[in-house]
């Protein structure tokens, strides 16, 4: 299987597994992605770590020898299956963690570049190298990385196409942590921060954080406003209000 999920603890661990390609996205593993994604909707986890098999890559990318002679209708319709399915991630009553673990190039940058959190192995290397190809970045890649890292830094990564290295990646913001050992224990540590937190809590403030990139300042504060208030309506505010009161460790209920 090109893309396996599985669940240990609370967590869903969803691994790229086309190691003879470096884990290449190939239309049938943007298929299998989506249909991972729905499952981790259904599953009874506080969070998804996204991999990549083997000590190489996390994934170099869309598959560019299935990308040849295909009608133009066709690219972009393939452009817009990617996008769709990454942005799900978005939608997810869960957050998502990318543990970057080697190469991670264009569609492989771009599918961390969805997930709510990005970590790094020390040996990752990252790019958006489309322009080498004479393409541009199609999944996401012009509209996230400008977000993470600032206008000039994705300008200059999207148009030298240049390699990163993981410590680089760190200290431009592209990733939050870099990590040791294996990625998904690695992964699992990182959740653990925030998996005992209310999950539709949790929800309310990666919405506000991710719309804050999307929308003028008053209104981002009407959107922080209202689900602001939401966490106020919920029985786990009211718990972590009193356990703080009482001295004791809040008992969240995801209520
Ligand atoms: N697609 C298909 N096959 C790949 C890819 C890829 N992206 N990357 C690696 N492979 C294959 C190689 O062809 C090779 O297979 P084979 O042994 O059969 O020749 C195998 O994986 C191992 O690769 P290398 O021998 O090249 O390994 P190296 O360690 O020498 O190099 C690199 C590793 C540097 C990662 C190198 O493989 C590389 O540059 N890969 C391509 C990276 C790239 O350009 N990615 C961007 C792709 S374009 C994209 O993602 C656009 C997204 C939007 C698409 C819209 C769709 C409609």
């Amino acid at each position: 299987m090109p893309v396996t999920l599985e669940q240990r603890d609370n967590v869903a661990i969803m691994v790229l597994d086309r190691q003879e390609a470096l884990n290449a996205l190939s239309f049938a593993v943007i298929d299998e992605i989506e249909k991972a994604f729905d499952r981790v909707a259904g599953m009874p986890v506080r969070a998804l770590i996204i991999t990549g098999a083997g000590a190489k890559a996390f994934c170099a990318g869309a598959d560019i020898k299935e990308l040849r002679n295909r009608p133009l209708a066709a690219q972009r319709q393939g452009i817009e299956r990617g996008q769709a399915v990454f942005a799900k991630l978005d939608t997810l009553p869960v957050a998502s963690i990318a543990v970057i673990n080697g190469y991670a190039f264009g569609g492989g940058l771009e599918l961390a570049l969805a997930c709510t959190f990005r970590l790094a192995t020390r040996n990752a290397k990252m790019g958006l190298p489309e322009i080498k190809l004479g393409l541009t970045p199609g999944y996401g890649g012009t509209q996230r990385l400008p977000r993470v890292v600032g206008e000039a830094r994705a300008l200059e990564m999207i148009m030298t196409g240049k390699t990163i290295d993981a410590e680089e990646a760190q200290r431009i913001g592209l990733v939050s942590r870099l990590v040791d050992g294996d990625p998904i224990e690695a992964g699992m540590t990182f959740a653990r921060e925030f998996t005992g937190y209310s999950l539709p809590v949790l929800k309310f403030a990666r919405d506000a954080v991710q719309r804050a990139l999307d929308v003028p300042v008053p209104e981002g504060l009407k959107i922080e406003a209202d689900l602001g208030t939401l966490a106020y309506r919920t029985a786990d505010a009211e718990e972590g209000m009193a356990a703080f009161s009482e001295k004791r460790k809040p008992g969240f209920r995801d209520a």
